[in-house]
């Protein structure tokens, strides 16, 4: 069966994609469409073309798994430059949603008609390029330099009102009548010369626009390379003839297609949806309906968790033992809403309609009839254990019981309970109610059908699901140990914590080791005995300084909480340098580099080799949707497979004897980087 099949309407021709699961303009459709089209030219009685696609949305993009790959003729760019010359009017007529290619495809065609439900956008700069066929001169013709700025620099796509109000589409479809609309529009319009021709249109830019768009978005661009690259692209657009804008966007998408950003960030986009696969697990696997949920805890991660349920519109029952930490749980619950209605993420009954479904209790039984507990209490072994006995107890059969742990042994929980197939950890990242993140901790005896469900439901919760194995810290915090330990071990030999910090910022960090531990605060677990200073942090806490919330941790903070290296801070740490003996001296950014993040590598390998990630694609994922590692870099196993393995071991090998007496190298690791394989 052809991807592309047309239809004779009188005199309209409808030329049909029909290439799931999302209509991706890969060569089939390419050639399908050039064949459909010529075929409209040739035949006279045809007066006007529509192209609309089968299935859930319009073109939602050129096919990514073609990039990289010797493109087949006809290539989009020139498909599209050649249907826009044609003599007859092309409709495209959207739903779903038109993307990139797609949108580009739209663009191209003389006309575009779309139902309200559609969304239309470019979002090439997500994956480290740009709109590569006209996409980038011709938006800026339709809807003018400053919506064509945010929709390609920003990725984000729009409305079909939205669309018809900025001029990017001509009219709007019945939801449930698009072929047909789209049939009688172009009718309508089949007689009508001349052809409107974006190409033809120009594009006008206010002084100075480009640079105030790039000073005003500076942070969010700050280390990619593509969006400066689309703002160069949509400048040509307005300042060059068409053919030069279009020469200028394709040698830029060239470039960028071949740059090693774009390809960690078209990984990520691939590993992302990987990660939600589950090798081995039966087609079919039945899932457990889960329509209400307890929360057992209801301090910033237990009040996070909710959120997620009851913005999905599942009830939620949260349990605390004493009602004012129970009524402190639910009134910041409360706030967080107003937040989102305040910020515009969310409209005032959704809010309300979210906090109905809140059932705050501080009984045990009130668990006995949810299809899901989870417990995000105190991070200690027995507490936990005893929260577990006591729901095995109370819980219905069948329910799920998940743990919030962040390191802790699922399996030993699992113990505490008559069910431990029912058993796993879900482990949110904070703020719960924000971060993409979840790590599903599969415990030995965690059934398929609870796996399954809990990785449907993440998709439910719009989270990015992870499925990790028991092990201390599982996948990111595991990792996160020894970039830690190395840091602190850093700055007790001469490093300052302002060069390490200064280190990760410039690989792209949205913070260092310590400027984050100032902001989580200090005293996190802080045993509050001044006179105990076994460690560089205990004598900081010691000495009042808690982190941001007291002025001063690692670094001093004025009253806008902007920090300055500290003195008093870089004295306490050298006293306590050199009350353990330890030598001074010049630390190299290097050293700092391989020393954190290449320990993070290795660690990532063991996980591999220990089965506790089913791939390093999973690994990436996690570090990039938890933990801030900067998403054009692709995840820390990308990356190493980009600078090499060898590269990584040979830096590990210089830095042995400063990695401690317990540090090995992963076998994995070192027998990838011998025979020149890589993770990915
Ligand atoms: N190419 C190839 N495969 C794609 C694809 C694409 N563009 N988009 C999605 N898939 C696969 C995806 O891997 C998954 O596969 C399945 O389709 C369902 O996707 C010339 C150069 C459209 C909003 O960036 O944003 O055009 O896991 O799980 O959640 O200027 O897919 O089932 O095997 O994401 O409903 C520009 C990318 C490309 C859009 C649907 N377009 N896609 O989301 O399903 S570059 C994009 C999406 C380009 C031109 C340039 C989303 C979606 P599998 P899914 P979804």
């Amino acid at each position: 069966m052809s991807v592309i099949t047309t239809e004779r309407h009188d005199d309209v021709l409808v030329i049909v994609s029909n290439n799931p699961p999302i209509n991706a303009l890969g060569h089939a459709v390419r050639d399908g469409i050039k064949q459909a089209l010529e075929q409209a030219i040739a035949d006279p009685a045809v007066k006007a073309v529509v192209i609309r696609c089968d299935g859930r949305t319009f073109f939602a993009g050129a096919d990514i798994t073609e990039f990289g790959k010797p493109m087949q003729e006809p290539q989009l760019p020139g498909l599209l430059e050649w249907m826009e010359s044609i003599e007859k009017p092309v409709v495209a007529a959207m739903h779903g949603t038109a993307l990139g290619g797609g949108l580009e495809t739209a663009l191209a065609s003389h006309y575009r008609i779309a139902v309200p439900s559609a969304k239309m956008g470019l979002p090439e700069v997500k994956l480290g390029i740009l709109p590569g066929a006209g996409g980038t001169q011709r938006l800026p013709r339709v809807v003018g330099v400053p919506a064509a700025l945010e929709m390609i620099v920003g990725g984000a796509p729009i409305s079909a009102k939205k669309a018809l109000e900025i001029g990017l589409i001509d009219r709007l479809a019945g939801e449930d009548n698009l072929a047909a609309d789209a049939i009688a529009f172009a009718r309508e319009i089949a007689d009508q010369r001349p052809l409107p021709r974006v190409s033809e249109k120009q594009a006008v830019a206010e002084p100075g626009v480009f640079d105030a768009f790039r000073a005003a978005n500076a942070r969010k661009m700050k280390g990619f390379e593509a969006p400066e690259a689309c703002i160069q692209a949509i400048q040509a657009a307005a300042e060059l003839p068409y053919a030069e804008g279009l020469a200028l966007e394709r040698s830029l998408i060239g470039k960028l297609l071949a740059s090693d950003q774009s390809k960690a960030q078209r990984h990520i986009f691939f590993a992302e949806r990987a990660a939600a696969k589950i090798d081995g697990l039966a087609a079919g696997t039945p899932l457990i309906p889960i329509k209400s949920v307890g929360v057992i805890g209801a301090g910033t991660m237990g009040g996070g968790i909710a959120m997620n349920f009851l913005s999905i519109g599942i009830p939620v029952t949260i349990l605390e033992m004493q009602q004012e930490a129970l009524d402190r749980g639910v009134a910041t619950i409360g706030k967080n809403y107003a937040g989102n209605v305040k910020s515009g993420r969310m409209t005032q009954e959704q809010a309300d309609k979210a906090t109905s479904l809140l059932t705050p209790t501080l009984s045990y039984d009130d668990l006995s009839t949810v299809d899901l507990v989870i417990e995000a209490v105190f991070e200690n072994m027995d507490v936990k254990k005893e929260v577990f006995g006591k729901l095995d107890k109370v819980a219905k059969p069948g329910a799920i019981l998940a743990s919030n742990t962040s390191y802790l042994d699922v399996d030993e929980i699992a113990s505490a309970t008559s069910r431990p197939e029912y058993v796993l950890g879900l482990h949110f990242f904070s703020p719960a109610n924000v971060m993409k993140l979840l790590e599903v901790v599969r415990g030995a005896k965690t059934s398929d059908s609870v796996l399954a469900t809990a990785m449907d439901l993440a998709k439910k919760i719009k989270k990015i699901a992870v499925v990790a194995g028991v092990c201390y810290g599982f996948i990111g915090n595991r990792m996160l140990k020894p970039r830690q330990d190395q840091a602190g071990q850093l700055i007790l030999e001469g490093a300052k914590p302002s060069d390490v910090d200064r280190v990760f910022l410039d690989f792209g960090f949205p913070m260092g080791p310590f400027q984050l531990a100032d902001l989580a605060g200090l005293d996190i677990g802080w045993h509050r005995d001044p006179t105990r200073r076994e460690t560089v942090r205990e004598a900081l806490c010691a000495e009042g300084r808690l982190g941001q919330k007291s002025g001063g941790g690692f670094y001093d903070y004025d009253e806008k909480r902007n920090r300055t290296p500290s003195p008093v801070a870089e004295k306490i740490i050298a006293e306590f340098a050199a009350a353990k003996g330890i030598p001074q001296r010049q630390i190299s950014d290097e050293e700092i580099r391989e020393r954190c993040l290449y320990t993070m590598v290795n660690e990532g390998a063991k996980i591999l080799e220990e089965g506790k990630a089913q791939r390093a694609s999973d690994i990436d994922v996690v570090w990039v949707y938890g933990y801030g590692w900067p998403v054009y870099r692709g995840g820390p196993m990308l990356w190493a497979d980009q600078i090499g393995l060898k590269t990584v071991v040979d830096g590990l090998k210089r830095q042995a004897d400063r990695l401690g007496k317990d540090f090995t190298v992963s076998p994995l690791l070192l027998e990838k980087a011998e025979s020149g394989k890589t993770f990915n």
